[in-house]
């Protein structure tokens, strides 16, 4: 198996920390060089039609999404469920990753473009804070469900939960981190999955 990406990429994250949690490590990665643009080469273009990150290899079956390669890799490979089985709570984790995708990502990508990313130049702070009101609203609505469950899916850790560490990683090293700080449940989840071995070995 092989995972084209780039360790700083959020998208590549959610693979490598996949991967990670299921105690599988006889992977290839291959760097795909992001700063000096290798992702829009003519080889990996052939590759990937869109020019970005990750790719996967798999025993002759190839794919791009990082999401849909975390649900791949999680039926695919031995090692502990990061799907409920039980269908509600399939359910919400399907919930919470669409709004992962729809509602937060955006806005908090909108904030770390600017603060973390850029280079060179000011960042645009209309962009900053209108990124931070669309990421307070996601994570007021995250913060509620939270409050009954230890998990977006329920009880038990899930790939909904591996879908918003990346993205709250990067929100958290920039001065807006008290989004993720001042909502108390928020806040306790922030730490607890921040903490998992798997994460901690993909950014390490
Ligand atoms: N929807 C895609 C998005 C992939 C994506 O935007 N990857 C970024 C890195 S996180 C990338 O390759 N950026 C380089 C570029 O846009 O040229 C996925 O989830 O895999």
């Amino acid at each position: 198996m092989k995972v084209y990406g780039h360790p700083m990429s959020t998208c590549t994250r959610k693979v490598l920390t996949t991967l990670a949690e299921k105690g599988h490590t006889s992977h290839e990665f291959v760097l795909v060089d992001l700063m000096k643009g290798e992702q829009k080469s003519p080889q990996y273009l052939a590759k990937h039609p869109f020019g970005v990150v990750p790719f996967l290899e798999d025993d002759g079956f190839s794919m791009y999404e990082s999401r849909a390669i975390i649900r791949y890799l999680d039926a695919r490979l031995p090692g502990p469920k990061l799907t409920p089985s039980d269908y509600p709570s399939l359910g919400r984790m399907e919930q919470w990753i669409s709004v992962e995708q729809s509602n937060f990502t955006p806005h908090c990508m909108d904030i770390v473009r600017e603060l973390v990313f850029k280079r060179g130049g000011k960042p645009d702070l209309d962009k900053v804070n209108k990124g931070r009101d669309g990421c307070a609203r996601a994570l007021d609505v995250v913060d509620r469900a939270l409050l009954s469950q230890g998990h977006l899916a329920g009880d038990l850790f899930s790939l909904a939960d591996i879908c918003w560490l990346p993205y709250l990683q990067y929100l958290s090293m920039t001065p807006h981190a008290s989004l993720i700080t001042e909502r108390p449940h928020v806040s306790s989840w922030w730490r607890r999955i921040s903490a998992r071995p798997s994460w901690k070995k993909v950014t390490g």
